[in-house]
């Protein structure tokens, strides 16, 4: 893609943004970076990519600035549809997510995954298994750690593996992973994209690009996910929890097995993974499934398999306190991630939840929690909403607290030997947090003093 001297418009100034901007100031573009928020507001962000020659339009995405840009870079959390980004493209030209930006610049091949849950520990644990076969290995996307910061790092015998979120797939044109997986599709982010079938057809894009020589890998077991199929050009292989299949990855007699026609392997067993509950299990079909689909050795895919213990925030246990185990899982922030939480959980639960309203329901998540879940501590914009739901269905154990400080306290006391107090909110942290990283550490530190204080 040819960059030089062309006049890029950088529509968000946090992680993606600044990123983006080093990439292209360094391939010698015009660079100016529009960001809603202001100078004063973006201080830390403009010092880290202080002495770059690039200008800023501040406070605002004003419809004029349209007309400046051959192409523009929009990150992922500003929507698509705010009049600026429309008249860009409306006259014809690009507005492109900074995935789309890697993509172009990058000879690395890409493993790609999305899904509305279970993204980030099927990346790293995907990642972990090129890793241990040596592999000069790139974890990047959604997850953290920007596309484009390891495209332009990498070299074509390494490998990209990538978290993708549905906001970075609004704004793909030509993205084309050699392998790329949809975990599962259930309602999420319908503040942005309004319908479900809207945010299903963008999960679906990270097939669009494929051809035969590349891999489609869908979860059999939900019906959402596995319906994309029928639009793939791309081999398809499938894995599941429950059945076994013709082609792909599943559990038989205990073993986790990949299967292409006559030939069958097996991984490992499936009570070797450390990571905890079915949704797990599924997470480590799909990371093998993606593996062996890129020519990754079982035994390598199996090691890996065997010793990989999870991602910060998603199920980390944090302490245990007077006999009660603290787990933080930050990272729900939809209801069915954190349904899938309370699931994995094989104790009485004091469910600490609420957070930033997506516009979603939590009837059917609290509905979900049998007798599993013997109180909860609400905090946040849905706390209100969380609450109805849980009196609707007969939990009336409930407390309403300002911060998580107040909502460790509360629980601990709640809480007797033997339960766990599970920090799951079902919901995005930005009403309170910059985000669900931050809230987990906040949970975490709250631990920490509750035990000082013991
Ligand atoms: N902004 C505007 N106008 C707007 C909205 C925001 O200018 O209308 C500006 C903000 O002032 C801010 C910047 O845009 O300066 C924020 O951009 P961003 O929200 O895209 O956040 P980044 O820090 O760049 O992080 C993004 C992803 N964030 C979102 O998708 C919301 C991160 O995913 C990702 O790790 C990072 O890029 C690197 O790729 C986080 C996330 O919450 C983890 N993702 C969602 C999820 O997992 O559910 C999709």
């Amino acid at each position: 893609m040819d960059i030089r001297d062309k006049k890029v418009l950088v529509i968000g100034l946090a992680v993606s943004g600044l990123q983006t901007v080093k990439a292209l100031h360094g391939l010698g573009a015009r660079v100016r970076v529009n960001d809603r928020k202001s100078e004063a507001e973006l201080k830390e962000a403009i010092s880290a990519i202080k002495g770059l020659n690039v200008d800023y339009v501040l406070g605002g995405h004003p419809p004029e600035l349209a007309d400046w840009p051959d192409f523009a870079v929009i990150s992922p959390g500003i929507p698509m549809d705010i009049p600026m980004v429309q008249r860009i493209k409306e006259s014809g030209r690009e507005v492109i997510s900074e995935v789309e930006l890697a993509y172009r610049l990058t000879g690395t091949p890409i493993v790609a995954i999305t899904g509305t849950n279970g993204k980030t520990t099927t990346t790293a644990l995907t990642g972990e298994i090129f890793r241990r076969l040596g592999r000069n290995t790139h974890v990047a996307g959604n997850i953290g750690t920007p596309l484009i910061d390891a495209a332009v790092f990498s070299q074509p015998s390494d490998i990209l593996v990538a978290e993708i979120s549905s906001f970075q797939l609004e704004g793909i044109r030509d993205f084309k992973p050699r392998a790329a997986a949809v975990l599962n599709i259930t309602p999420d982010h319908l503040d942005r994209h309004k319908t479900f079938d809207n945010y299903k057809a963008l999960k679906a894009r990270i097939f669009q690009n494929q051809g035969p020589d590349d891999f489609a890998v869908l979860n059999a077991d939900e019906p959402a996910a596995a319906s994309l199929a029928d639009g793939c050009r791309a081999r398809v292989l499938y894995f599941s929890r429950k059945r076994i299949m013709d082609t792909g990855a599943f559990v038989e007699k205990g073993y986790i097995i990949i299967k292409r026609g006559k030939s069958s392997e097996r991984i490992c067993k499936a009570s070797d993974l450390r990571i905890l509950g079915d949704h797990n299990l599924e997470n480590a079909l799909a990371a093998a499934a993606l593996a062996w689909s890129m020519e990754v050795p079982v035994k390598a895919i199996g090691d890996a398999l065997k010793s990989f213990e999870g991602v910060e925030h998603r199920l980390e246990y944090v302490d245990t306190v007077n006999g009660v185990v603290y787990i933080n899982d930050s990272k729900g922030t939809n209801p069915d991630a954190s349904a899938r939480a309370v699931k994995a959980m094989d104790r009485p639960i004091v469910l600490i939840a609420g957070g930033y309203d997506k516009g979603g329901d939590f009837d059917e998540f609290v509905e979900s929690f049998d007798d599993k879940v013997k109180g909860v501590v609400l905090l946040g914009a849905t706390a209100e909403k969380l609450k109805s739901s849980c009196r609707r269905v007969g939990l009336n154990n409930i407390y309403m607290v300002k911060n998580m400080r107040e909502a460790v306290e509360r629980a601990a006391l709640m809480a007797k030997e033997g339960d766990a107090v599970l920090l799951s909110p079902a919901c995005a942290s930005w009403d309170m947090y910059k985000n669900f990283e931050e809230r987990g550490k906040d949970f975490k530190e709250a631990v920490g003093m509750l035990r000082r204080n013991t």
